[in-house]
């Protein structure tokens, strides 16, 4: 750790109001470049206890920048992880706020809820599978707080990965019914196809996303518990929308997942 607690406070309580208040920011690593992974992490679990302390509940975790073209997009190289609170959760079919948003953008997940927790070091994609409840697919929308949606990793972690809004939606199926490396998922915007990719685009299969989780925590003495819903990253690149877009994801054997921008 190379800031203090005072920093920590001060720079999760900044990046907390500008996602409360729609406003951008410039990067925190241009005023703080010491800033280092445990600090990142530290920020955004005090961003996590903010939200708790008001009342929010933390309903699942997420995993991002995990497939190709999220870390080409973005210009990054390694996964980061964060968590999503009840108030980030919208209906399918709904619809979506952007004034409450900065500059939104839609990312299709294969998302897995677990019956079993799982502990790293040393988790796998085979513990992972074995300790899956059920598959069901989401829409993340991600909403940089970093001007422009240009950061570093260790900001990125800081602000939460991004984390804004979810839509889960589509049919849960056990995993058993699914091969999840080439379960096909088709991006639309507007009735146009605007990414498509299968399930192998995440780390060559969604549940090592989840892996790597358990393993990050597991380095930080935590687990992930049973019951706990995770989304394993963006399939494609993520894609930009505005008001008077509607979305659709079509997720092969698990349904599609809508959402219109208002
Ligand atoms: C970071 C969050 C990425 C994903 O699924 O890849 C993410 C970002 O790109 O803003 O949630
Ligand atoms: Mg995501």
């Amino acid at each position: 750790m190379n800031l203090d607690s005072a920093t920590i406070a001060a720079l999760a309580a900044h990046l907390e109001t500008c996602e409360r208040e729609a406003r951008d920011t410039p990067k925190i690593t241009d005023e703080h470049p010491g800033m280092d992974w445990d600090d990142a992490y530290a920020i955004q679990d005090e961003i996590r206890r903010r939200k708790e302390s008001r009342g929010h509940k933390t309903v699942g975790l997420k995993a991002g920048l995990t497939s190709f073209a999220k870390m080409k997009q973005m210009g990054v190289t390694s996964p980061v992880f964060g968590f999503v609170s009840d108030y980030m959760s919208r209906p399918d079919g709904g619809e979506i706020q952007t004034s409450e948003l900065i500059h939104p953008k839609v990312e299709a997940e294969i998302c897995i809820v677990t019956k079993a927790p799982l502990r790293g070091p040393g988790c796998h994609v085979g513990a992972v599978l074995a300790a899956v409840d059920f598959v069901v697919p989401a829409v993340e929308i991600i909403d940089s707080r970093y001007r422009d949606f240009k950061f570093d990793l260790k900001s990125v972690v800081a602000d939460n990965t991004s984390a804004s809004r979810f839509v889960v939606g589509g049919r849960m199926r056990d995993l058993a019914e699914l091969d999840l490396r080439t379960l096909g998922v088709v991006l639309e915007k507007n009735g146009q196809i605007v990414a498509m990719a299968a399930g192998a685009a995440v780390l060559g299969h969604p549940a090592a996303a989840v892996a790597m989780l358990a393993n990050h925590l597991g380095a930080r003495g935590q687990e992930i518990p049973a019951g706990t819903f995770i989304m394993t990253g963006g399939v494609t690149e993520a894609i930009a929308v505005e008001a008077g877009d509607a979305v659709n994801v079509r997720f092969q054997d698990l349904g599609s997942v809508s959402m219109r921008f208002a």
